[in-house]
């Protein structure tokens, strides 16, 4: 007798921790930025050999891109006195080189535009450099928001219609003593969108006050939201078609303070029932 009723004590102990409420229903996740990489050809030369005393810079530059390298088909200059230098768009110092080199690519700068400069002293002569690539990347990123127009009313429900990584921004008006906004987002069969929210103006997936990345659906509750304009972002992170969505604003009292969901209220019931069934075995046991 005594060791069933141990036994079913430790069981329960075991058991209560697995039911505890959760702490957060969403988690972040990183941003995929699409790029679209080009290598073209192109042509630049020092002359050859290249004088003593010389010193010049070449920029290359290439609109819209976010980075950027030159490929190097020969380099020949006097080792220690003569130098191939490249600079990054800001003007940081990436490469020097000295002595030969054959097919070498140069760092890639961070931005828009590449300067490469050579620079000699006042004896001996070498072949200089050659250029005939450059490599650079540009963001394909296909994401629009449009904020016009779209307004939310409490308890109405929305639908707009989405390819992957397109977005829509919606906005609803927030009075003051809101005591809940509940965010529900129910997204095609398959896909995943998620909710991005942001008081005062369009949420971005990088600047928002909160978000809601769960695999799948979306429900995102945030209690006392403070009063103004909420604009919510749809993101479909994968997958595309059709969604739902809809915000319901609660006014006045929610008991609980607005964040027990039915998994937190069966959790708080089964704590309940185990704290009160351990005292019967613990008095039992002594
Ligand atoms: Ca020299
Ligand atoms: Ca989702």
């Amino acid at each position: 007798m005594f060791g069933w009723t141990f036994f079913f004590a430790v069981l329960i102990m075991l058991t209560v921790p697995v039911w505890a409420p959760p702490t957060s229903h969403t988690v972040q996740r990183s941003v995929r930025t699409a790029v679209l990489a080009t290598t073209e050809s192109y042509s630049l030369e020092s002359p050859h050999p290249y004088d003593n005393n010389y010193d010049r810079n070449w920029t290359i530059t290439k609109s819209g891109a976010v980075r950027i390298r030159v490929h190097f088909y020969r380099i020949d200059v006097e080792s220690t006195y003569d130098h191939v230098y490249v600079y990054d768009y800001a003007g940081t110092q990436l490469n020097d080189f000295v002595g030969s080199y054959t097919d070498t690519w140069s760092l890639w700068s961070d931005g828009p535009s590449i300067r490469v400069r050579l620079k000699t002293d006042g004896s001996v002569t070498n072949w200089g450099f050659g250029i005939d690539q450059i490599e650079y990347e540009t963001s394909n990123s296909t994401t629009t928001t449009s904020v016009s127009g779209n307004v939310l009313f409490s308890g109405n429900t929305v639908s707009g219609n989405l390819e992957t990584e397109e977005s829509d921004v919606w906005y609803i008006d927030v009075d003051s003593g809101c005591a809940r906004m509940e965010v529900v987002l129910r997204g095609p069969s398959g896909a995943d969108f998620d909710l991005y929210g942001r008081l005062g103006s369009a949420p971005t997936l990088g600047t928002n006050d909160w978000s809601s990345t769960n695999v799948g659906n979306d429900d995102f509750i945030l209690p006392t939201p403070p009063s103004g304009r909420w604009y919510i972002m749809v993101y479909a992170y994968s997958g595309s078609g059709t969604y739902q969505l809809t915000v319901y604003l609660s006014y006045g009292t929610v008991t609980g303070g607005g964040m027990v969901t039915a998994l937190d209220f069966g959790g708080r019931i089964l704590s309940l029932i185990a704290v009160v069934v351990a005292l019967v075995v613990l008095s039992k046991i002594t």
